[in-house]
């Protein structure tokens, strides 16, 4: 059994900061985990936007607090983000996420992120292989 803490991870290489300062992100579970996900819990700053494109991977997120929206821009959608949505890119949709207070984010990616990815300039992360 895995069991962690927040405040081990806060400092170390599992607490990941984006180089634009929008996001925060710990990482509970990693590919090294051997799960078959990777399971995060992300604060998105509030008065950020950020574009993400998530060509590789699968991605649910369940909210905790804040809020914010997410603006699917495939359909031109645009829904209010608060405790208690959950929205899943099932077809890795292109999207803007912006936060109007801290949002709390639980983030889980398929396949498991292995902790080293950044964002791309089109706001994917690599796939990382064996
Ligand atoms: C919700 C989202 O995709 N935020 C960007 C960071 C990502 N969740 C991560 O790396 O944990």
């Amino acid at each position: 059994m895995i069991v962690r803490r927040l405040q081990e991870i806060i400092g170390t290489e599992r607490d990941v900061k984006a180089e634009n300062g929008h996001w925060v992100s710990r990482r509970f579970l990693l590919r090294e985990d051997a799960m078959g996900f990777s399971f995060h819990e992300t604060t998105i700053f509030a008065g950020t936007e950020t574009y993400i494109h998530y060509i590789n991977h699968l991605e649910a997120v369940y909210c905790v607090g804040g809020e914010g929206e997410i603006e699917d821009l495939e359909t031109g959608q645009t829904h209010k983000i608060t405790d208690g949505t959950m929205y899943a890119l099932n077809q890795h949709e292109r999207h803007y996420l912006r936060a109007t207070k801290d949002l709390r984010l639980i983030c889980v990616f398929n396949p498991a992120l292995t902790g080293n990815e950044v964002h791309d300039r089109e706001g994917a992360y690599p796939l990382i292989e064996d």
